[in-house]
């Protein structure tokens, strides 16, 4: 076959440094804060992702992670309290070709916007949504969260909460996510990799960062983050890889009926053979994976738990906008809002 690319005229591509994504404003994060990493890393991936500045939009409801579209050199809205999911999916829905990414807090995105967050994963709109979990409210100074642990003390549980924290990952299960995932502030590589899957997935790319506000709820993710704990409780997913973890690999996850148990492959009882192999096109796998969080002495799993294929809530609107204007014609929408549903009241 004869090369047709020759003639072609070249396509001027900029390649972007991550800087060209650091805007001008002074970063108003507390030092320390492990949102400076999750912005480093956001800013680092971009440029291999190739997407030009113009089309990238990064959406925030409120709260000290919400700030992130400030920090971005690209187009940006700050919204209102829980809404950016509602906002983003506008903004997708009317230029599909955007590359859309919505950045919330867990207050923000699971507690005052926990139903447009059901709904913007059940529809699959073609969006990044990145949760940066403290398991606190941040910017309003220190009160319990929906994902704080139970029985935690803050300025608005005195005596401890009562309700049970939410689990992110099987509620994004639960409302038919096509992409979840899991990283943290202090694992920049992974999460670098972490974000690029994201970029990638069509459709909602929902993932949690276990993030450390060290003013007001500092060392919630220690034991996962610090190099003395991670290894024995951190459990790293890769497609078609044993579920291994531990200093040296040496436990492993297993399935007993349908319960996980963590075996010992040192013992001479197990080996590798017997050991779970993960793999991302399983939701029946990755609810088990998400009910580590509520079995105690189990790792968290961080990496990709789903990545499916549906089609994008976009897709679907624009398919049957097409479809109804060649059965009926061009609508009129003057003639439809005077059409034989109105009154004239005298
Ligand atoms: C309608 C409305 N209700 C409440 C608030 C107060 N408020 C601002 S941010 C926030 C929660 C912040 O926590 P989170 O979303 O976890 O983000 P973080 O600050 O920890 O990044 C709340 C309750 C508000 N701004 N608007
Ligand atoms: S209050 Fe916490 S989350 Fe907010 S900027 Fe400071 S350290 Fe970060």
């Amino acid at each position: 076959m004869a090369d047709t690319t020759e003639n072609k005229p070249a396509i001027e591509t900029k390649v972007y440094t991550a800087k060209d994504f650091s805007s001008d404003q002074d970063v108003r994060w507390c030092p320390g804060c492990g949102d400076y990493s999750i912005l480093a890393q956001v800013q680092r991936t971009l440029p291999a992702l190739g997407i030009t500045k113009e089309k990238l939009v990064f959406v925030a409801g409120i709260g000290c992670s919400s700030r992130f579209p400030y920090y971005m050199n690209t187009y940006g809205f700050h919204t209102i309290h829980g809404r950016a999911t509602a906002v983003g999916t506008g903004i997708k829905c009317m230029n599909p070709d955007l590359s859309v990414w919505i950045v919330a807090g867990d207050g923000d995105l699971l507690s005052i916007g926990g139903n447009h967050f059901l709904h913007i994963l059940r529809r699959n709109v073609d969006v990044n949504l990145l949760l940066f979990n403290n398991r606190i409210y941040g910017l309003t100074k220190g009160q319990y969260s929906p994902t704080s642990e139970l029985g935690k003390i803050t300025k608005s549980s005195p005596y401890g909460t009562i309700d049970a924290p939410l689990n992110p990952v099987s509620l994004a299960l639960g409302a038919n996510g096509t992409f979840i995932a899991r990283s943290m502030d202090r694992d920049p590589k992974h999460l670098q990799d972490i974000i690029t899957r994201v970029a990638k997935h069509k459709g909602t790319s929902f993932l949690e960062i276990f993030q450390n506000c060290n003013i007001f709820n500092d060392g919630a993710f220690f034991l996962y983050t610090e190099k003395e704990t991670k290894a024995d409780n951190v459990l790293y997913l890769e497609h078609g890889k044993p579920l291994v973890f531990g200093t040296n690999k040496d436990k492993g996850i297993k399935l007993d009926g349908f319960t996980p148990v963590i075996i010992d492959l040192t013992d001479g009882k197990w080996s590798i053979n017997d050991v779970l192999v993960h793999d991302e096109k399983s939701r029946d796998l990755a609810f088990i994976l998400s009910s580590f969080a509520e079995h105690t002495g189990f790792p968290a799993p961080v990496g990709v738990f789903l990545d499916i294929e549906r089609p994008t809530y976009e897709q679907e609107l624009y398919h049957q906008i097409e479809r109804h204007i060649s059965s009926k014609g061009q609508g009129n929408l003057d003639e439809i809002l005077r059409g034989t549903t109105t009154w004239t009241i005298n």
